[in-house]
């Protein structure tokens, strides 16, 4: 435990403290790749948290963002670390316009919903639970504005808002029968055939491709199945 502390304390790099599966860690890691910042990834145990941990983060949470020079600061919340990752590394990608940076911000806030409510998801153990949440799931989505004439949510480049989604993206993979859902929607449905383009524009991009560990797949599916998690059982069956 004294040697994570010391590691911590000594690095001259960010340190991402994480948990391998966490949506809101990925987030960060996106956006540190996006502005292709090296870092250190440490992991703790969520089921048993470190002392050290529980007294650097008042929440307790994951991620936390641990910066030494000049002297050290712990920030936590993903979307509080991202606009300080995004001001502190390269150029800045949320607008300028007090406007346009508001909008980004209120729809990063939502899409923490929709992590939240795609992790019920995966917790559902049967399919009548599975069902009534996917319908939410996909009425919230829905939500979300899509812009057709752009690869990502505002640009050709990656935003603050494509580093927040990206995580219920990328879990898609693991709920077919919502992208079928949506397939099916986009036939007469043009915002929701945009937005599965953005949705596979994303999930292709290294910079989200790069921000989780080769055994993702294998670790989210022990995580899930442990819970007995309908969804990862259909897939998996
Ligand atoms: N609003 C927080 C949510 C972070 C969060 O819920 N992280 C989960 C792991 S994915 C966690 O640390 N759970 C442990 C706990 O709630 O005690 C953020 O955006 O950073």
């Amino acid at each position: 435990m004294n040697d994570i502390v010391q590691q911590i304390k000594s690095s001259e790099q960010p340190i991402l403290v994480s948990f391998p599966i966490c949506p809101f860690v990925q987030r960060s890691a996106i956006l540190l790749n996006i502005k292709q910042q090296s870092y250190q990834r440490i992991n703790i145990d969520l089921a048993d948290k470190p002392q050290w941990y529980l007294r650097m983060v008042p929440t307790g949470k994951v991620p936390a963002l641990v910066i030494n020079q000049p002297q050290q600061e712990v920030i936590f919340e993903s979307a509080i670390i991202n606009e300080y990752i995004d001001e502190a590394f390269g150029k800045a990608l949320l607008p300028d316009d007090p406007l346009k940076k508001a909008t980004e911000r209120s729809w990063i806030n939502f899409s923490e919903s929709l992590i939240m409510l795609q992790f019920q998801l995966f917790s559902a153990n049967d399919i009548q639970q599975f069902d009534l949440l996917s319908k939410q799931f996909i009425s919230e989505l829905l939500k979300v504005p899509v812009n057709s004439q752009t690869k990502f949510y505002s640009g050709d480049e990656l935003s603050l808002m494509d580093a927040a989604i990206a995580p219920v993206f990328t879990r898609l993979k693991w709920l077919p029968s919502i992208t079928e859902k949506l397939s099916l929607l986009a036939q007469s449905d043009q915002s929701t055939g945009a937005l599965l383009k953005w949705i596979t524009n994303l999930i292709e991009h290294d910079a989200v491709i790069r921000s989780v560990n080769a055994d993702f797949a294998e670790q989210f599916e022990s995580f899930f199945k442990v819970s007995n998690s309908y969804a990862i059982n259909s897939v998996a069956a």
